[in-house]
């Protein structure tokens, strides 16, 4: 054992003590907070040097994930249950008065990331770490995360997130590891013995601070790494030649500049708009990153030679894709490698991962910005677009596909084409996913490169999204079928014979409704609304997105509040509509539907005629932490983009693992969801993927017949601009724009009706409570697949060639 409890008290009260000369009785809940936080990170030091140590010993393989996006969330609490002491805490601290649930509460979120791609980077940490492989996060410690969301007057007001401003206990800065990164300036080449080399001057100098953050396995000894950059001024705080000159603000703008570089995450992850400064950050970290890796390897005394034997860099989205030309130019430049030799090395290093195939999101630089930011680095990506045009066409024989497929092309560079073709690995994100990559988006890629094309469905750390956030449905699941589940999830399918049995299924129900209790009580108290627990806890959770269909969502309420005020006594069971959506700043539909949905929960929540059968509430500031709330309470899990929109989803496998009954479109992972629990166990609506694809191809979809055709949808509709809601008739015209004169491009409309009838049927089902309850408990059983520990498995297994290293614990 890590530690019993009466040194963990008496640890706590000294630590208490040294850092801030407090005792108990006269100590803040921030300062216990922190005093705890660092206690914790000191109990897991020994095993992070130890398995640093171990690594460099034994030069394991190890992989580093990079990725602009990391969305951690909180850390004591999960820190405390990997490293097994969660009990000793909890109970040392009650001893003296503390309730460590409380205490969790005071951390800031680190919220450095948009949604489901940076979280899955976040379980990805976790599962590596609990599987004992040597895989470490490489990514930028924003001074701001994505902003903090307050709802005022039913409009989404932004705020600075200043997640730091009490510390941040669980990083440790290494300014000594710091690495220098050149932007701009020029390239000037020069040619000896008839070999060329190349030397990039006038450059401006950005110094790089790593901040390392441990990240603690489940119950082992492995403390992975996850490394952030912070970008600092060379000269410290001044331009110390503009200083000297007495020219003071010059002086200070130029630090300012600087570190705007990791100021601030781009909040939007809709659409790219080729800012400058989102390149600088992703040169910044990818430059740093792979310039430290390439030192530690070094320091190992092996030949540069051998280093794919030994590293596997990934690349989360084509964000970090500019790793493949930096490895090249730094094996060539700086380690005099010839090009062909490097080249093999380079595609051997990497690995992409593809989230998305929302055109607007497919990152795309123009070559003037790139060229000024980046001389040498365009220089090395247009010589790997040459020789791979070459590559094709000598296959081929074919511009035009030569054309389509370059990586540089219409003035711009391609960024996800520079990530295939640099990769040994490319992996879409669920079934789906990768089938309309392979078979649409990516597929003169996939002709061309078939053996690198694979799938890799997405999953979630059973750890934080089971154990941490529903503990009493844990002590359920262990005392039915024991303890095997945790370190193996897949055995929650032992949990399925007790699917009929009507004793576990009265447990289950009552700790789901425990749990939607006390998530009532806080929302009386922090909203004021009462809320029925015993109504249906229908969830919506995610960032706001026309394709993900917010709307759709609030039209099946308008549809019901309309039923209900024409039918008081309509014979359904209450609900309760939770909404938690941030839309990106310059979103301006997104925004629009925040402000519907509060307008509705606004009309419908005060409508006393009906009876209070429907509520719908917005949840402020939709973030990690909150999630870890919600989830557990939900009965109903919304997952209803419009078929092949979602890459795969990950809420989706969050709510299965806490027993919420999903309606779905058969989109993303939701279809293998599908496919585990059956159709009796999900409820599936909506267009399939031919049909969505073949209106797409035939361009013959027409919303205006549905809103002509179907009174109820007319009837919605039309209350958007008629006053019917109260507000001014023009507050909405633009959604009803987007739906009539726009066409609907998430095809809203179309899928209404079966919607409508999906959610009948989830009233119908949640009526036979004991049908429900089965429902559930198979969705518990099934969940274990989507744990992200089976997914890294199969990266480490068929991407990265890694194994799992057991560290021992040896006291120094
Ligand atoms: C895109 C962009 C584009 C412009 C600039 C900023 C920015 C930031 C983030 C993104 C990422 C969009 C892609 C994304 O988040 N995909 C989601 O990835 C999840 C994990 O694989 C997956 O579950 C979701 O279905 C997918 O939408």
């Amino acid at each position: 054992m890590l530690v019993d409890k009466k040194t963990f008290k008496n640890d706590f009260k000294k630590k208490l003590m040294t850092l801030y000369a407090e005792d108990i009785d006269n100590s803040s809940k921030l300062h216990q907070y922190l005093a705890l936080g660092s206690l914790i990170k000191e109990y897991s030091a020994q095993k992070w040097m130890n398995t640093n140590n171990q690594y460099a010993k034994e030069s394991r393989k190890q992989v580093y994930y990079f990725s602009m996006e990391f969305l951690i969330g909180r850390l004591l609490g999960s820190n405390i249950l990997n490293l097994d002491i969660y009990d000793i805490c909890e109970e040392g601290l009650s001893e003296l008065g503390i309730n460590l649930e409380e205490l969790q509460e005071v951390e800031n979120d680190a919220g450095l990331g948009n949604g489901g791609l940076g979280r899955l980077a976040a379980c990805f940490l976790d599962s590596m770490a609990s599987l004992g492989i040597p895989g470490h996060g490489c990514g930028i410690r924003y001074d701001y995360g994505l902003f903090e969301q307050k709802i005022v007057d039913g409009y989404q007001v932004e705020i600075p997130d200043n997640w730091l401003r009490d510390g941040n206990v669980w990083e440790v800065r290494r300014e000594d590891k710091a690495i220098v990164v050149k932007f701009g300036g020029e390239v000037i080449q020069t040619e000896k013995d008839g070999k060329l080399s190349f030397e990039h001057i006038n450059y401006e100098s950005v110094l790089a601070v790593p901040y390392d953050t441990p990240i603690i396995g489940y119950k082992n000894n492995t403390v992975n790494t996850m490394r952030l950059w912070r970008a600092e001024t060379i000269d410290k705080d001044f331009d110390l030649e503009s200083f000297s000159k007495g020219q003071y603000s010059k002086a200070v703008e130029h630090k300012y500049s600087i570190e705007s570089i990791s100021q601030v995450l781009y909040p939007d992850d809709t659409r790219i708009d080729g800012k400058i400064l989102r390149l600088k950050q992703q040169y910044f970290f990818v430059s740093a990153g792979l310039k430290s890796i390439i030192r530690s390897y070094k320091k190992t005394g092996r030949p540069i030679e051998e280093i794919h034997n030994y590293i596997q860099v990934h690349i989360n989205d084509t964000h970090p894709s500019i790793a493949v030309a930096e490895f090249m130019r730094i094996l060539i430049d700086e380690e005099n490698l010839p090009w062909d030799e490097a080249w093999k090395m380079t595609t051997e290093v990497m690995a992409y991962t593809n989230h998305t195939i929302l055109a607007e999101a497919l990152e795309k630089w123009s070559i003037e910005l790139f060229k000024k930011l980046l001389p040498r680095v365009f220089m090395i990506i247009d010589e790997i677009n040459e020789r791979f045009c070459k590559e094709v066409f000598e296959k081929y024989n074919d511009l035009e596909k030569v054309h389509k497929m370059a990586i540089i092309a219409d003035g711009s560079i391609n960024m996800a084409y520079l990530a295939i073709v640099g990769s040994h690995s490319v992996n879409g994100v669920a079934k789906l996913h990768t089938e309309i990559l392979k078979s649409r988006e990516l597929h003169n890629f996939y002709e061309f490169y078939p053996e690198k094309f694979n799938n890799k469905t997405n999953g979630i750390t059973h750890r934080r999204w089971l154990m941490k956030s529903n503990p009493r449905l844990c002590e359920l699941i262990t005392d039915t079928i024991g303890t095997k589940w945790i370190e193996a999830p897949e055995k929650l399918i032992d949990l399925i014979v007790y699917s009929e049995d009507e004793n576990f299924k009265n447990k289950l129900h009552e700790i789901k409704q425990n749990n939607k209790i006390r998530f009532a009580e806080m929302v009386k108290a922090k909203y004021g609304i009462s809320i029925d627990p015993n109504s249906i806890f229908d969830v919506q959770v995610k960032r706001l997105h026309a394709y993900k269909r917010q709307l759709l969502n609030v039209f099946n309420i308008l549809n019901l509040y309309y039923k209900l005020k024409d039918d008081p006594n309509l014979d359904i069971v209450p609900r309760t509509f939770f909404f938690g959506a941030k839309a990106a700043p310059g979103y301006y539909l997104a925004k629009r539907t925040i402000k519907l949905i509060n307008t509705v929960a606004n009309l419908v929540n005060n409508d006393t005629t009906i009876n209070g059968k429907i509520k719908v509430l917005f949840l402020e500031n939709y973030s990690v932490s909150l999630a870890e709330k919600i989830i557990p309470c939900a009965d109903v899990s919304e997952q209803i983009s419009t078929t092949t929109k979602e890459a795969s989803g990950t809420g989706n496998m969050k709510f299965m693992m806490n027993g919420a009954i999903t309606i779905a479109t058969l989109d993303g992972a939701n279809v293998e969801i599908h496919e585990k629990v059956g159709d009796k166990n999900i409820v599936i609506f909506g267009m399939k993927k031919d049909e969505v694809m073949n209106y797409e191809k035939n361009k013959n979809y027409n919303a205006a017949y549905y809103y002509n055709n179907d009174p109820r949808i007319k009837r919605i509709v039309d209350s958007l601009i008629d006053g019917s809601l109260g507000v001014p008739k023009s507050e909405f015209e633009d959604i009803y724009k987007y739906l009539l004169a726009n066409n609907d491009e998430f095809f809203v409309l179309k899928d209404f009706d079966d919607y409508v009838e999906a959610q009948n049927r989830i009233n119908l089902l949640y009526k036979n409570q004991s049908k429900w309850l089965e429902m559930s408990a198979v969705n518990i059983a099934y969940s274990g697949d989507f744990s992200s520990d089976n997914t890294i498995k199969n990266y480490a297994k068929e991407i990265w060639h890694v194994n799992p290293v057991n560290i021992k614990l040896k006291k120094n």
